[in-house]
């Protein structure tokens, strides 16, 4: 028997409500209508709200949902940028992802651990015992890391330009206002210069190393076989230094739940990298970041009775389902020992999508935020100490991106 009966958010709108209730928008209705799928409508259009394991599974399944037109204009206008890998599907997708992922090695990935090190030790010295802003600090840090792990060509002096503009990407996108056209600014003026870069490399003008993303993503060629147009590949290297520099969000969670939860850092101490892993694991799944991925429905589909029409707009909650009762327990708990026995399932533990990384949308950068987190987390507790005067450790629930009011200041920083 087909059910069709989603249960329906009643009323004509939940924008409003949206940036309301903020991370718990869908965790709230889920509960309310003891479902984890339902209905509302939000920005003029019907959606479906999925939550949980087995939802995300249906959610990360091709052949039933797309990403064509499922992101909203003013995040694609903003965070992702116009003609990116999020919205790609199938063939084109799959090409566009393997760039991406080619990038991932071994050998890379431990490069940018050690650039992350360095460049946590250069902002450091001569800083002592002075306050520091850890969120301005580590924005700093990722910066400089991401330009250098890309091949970007800048100099020291162009650092605070590139951190405020790749901030604002991600600071603003979800924000109403003066604060939103900012982002759209930044995102303009950062593709200008980055087609310039392109073009630079392309007749020789600028050299960059051969294995670097700046060369990678310029001569990469469609699945036609032609090379990408200037702006598109502005647009991607845009997907690597905006969500590199977005890492200082984690990082600032991590050291408030240093503060937070001192008896669970005494593992850490001396670098056990199974601890370290642990806690950042741990980290990702209890404070908020990512709200919901989007997509739309392919094609008219049932699913467990329930009947999905082509082109429905569908949000996975990715906060909700890390926070899912039915998959943690006691989740509202900071607990990192959990991920002893974590199964490493693609759905239950989704801070960065779920999924698989070739043929899905699953963040292409998870493997470097969690290398960049366990060497920021090593260099907190095992390199250097510090004090953490009174400051507001609160952060909103409905802000997004969410982050600790303070930013977390540290003072009397020394090394150990
Ligand atoms: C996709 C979160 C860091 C590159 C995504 C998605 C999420 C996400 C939720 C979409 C998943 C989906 O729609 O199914 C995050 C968070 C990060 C982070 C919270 C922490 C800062 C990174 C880093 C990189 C990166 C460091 C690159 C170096 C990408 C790319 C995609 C993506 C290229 C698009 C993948 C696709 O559409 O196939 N990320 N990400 N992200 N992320 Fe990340
Ligand atoms: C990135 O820069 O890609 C990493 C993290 C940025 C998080 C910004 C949070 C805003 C998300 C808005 C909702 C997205 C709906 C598709």
């Amino acid at each position: 028997m087909i059910k069709n009966n989603i249960p329906q958010d009643k009323g004509l709108d939940h924008t409003l409500q949206v940036l309301k209730e903020g991370y718990h928008f869908i965790m709230n209705r889920s509960e309310k209508f003891d479902s984890r799928i339902f209905e509302t409508r939000l920005l003029g259009e019907k959606v479906i709200c999925l939550i949980g394991k087995e939802h995300a599974g249906l959610f990360y399944d091709n052949e039933k949902f797309i990403r064509k037109g499922a992101a909203p204009g003013r995040i694609q206008k903003t965070l992702f940028g116009l003609g990116g890998v999020q919205g790609l599907d199938g063939r084109e997708h799959h090409h566009r992802k393997a760039m991406f992922m080619s990038l991932m090695t071994e050998d890379k990935l431990k490069e940018i651990t050690t650039m992350t090190q360095v460049e946590w030790m250069n902002e450091f010295s001569g800083l002592y015992q002075k306050d520091v802003n850890v969120y301005e600090a580590a924005k700093r840090v990722l910066t400089r890391v991401a330009l250098r792990w890309t091949g970007m060509p800048s100099e020291e002096d162009d650092l605070e330009k590139w951190v405020n503009e790749l901030s604002n990407l991600f600071e603003n996108t979800a924000k109403i206002g003066p604060k939103h056209w900012k982002a759209r600014s930044s995102r303009t003026k950062a593709e200008d210069f980055l087609i310039e870069v392109v073009k630079k490399v392309r007749d020789q003008r600028l050299n960059v190393e051969k294995d670097r993303a700046v060369y990678q993503f310029s001569w990469h060629c469609d699945s036609q076989g032609d090379l990408l147009d200037p702006h598109t590949v502005a647009v991607e290297l845009l997907n690597l230094l905006r969500p590199i520099v977005a890492i200082s969000v984690y990082v600032d969670f991590m050291l408030l739940a240093i503060h937070d939860f001192p008896e669970e850092t005494i593992e850490l101490k001396n670098g056990n990298d199974d601890e370290l892993k642990y806690f950042i694991q741990e980290v990702r799944r209890y404070y908020p970041f990512f709200p919901f991925t989007t997509a739309r429905v392919k094609r008219d589909f049932i699913w467990n009775d329930y009947r999905f029409k082509k082109g429905r707009l569908t949000l996975l909650d990715l906060y909700g389902t890390n926070h899912d009762p039915a998959i943690w327990s006691s989740p509202d708990q900071f607990y990192p020992s959990r991920f002893e026995s974590w199964q490493g399932s693609p759905f239950d533990f989704i801070p960065q999508g779920g999924g698989e990384f070739d043929i899905g949308h699953r963040c292409a950068g998870e493997w470097i935020t969690i290398d960049i987190l366990k060497a920021t987390l090593d260099y907190f507790i095992n390199r250097i100490k510090y004090d953490f005067p009174v400051q507001d450790f609160d952060y909103s629930m409905n802000q997004i991106p969410s982050l600790p009011k303070s930013r977390i200041v540290i003072s009397n920083v020394r090394n150990i």
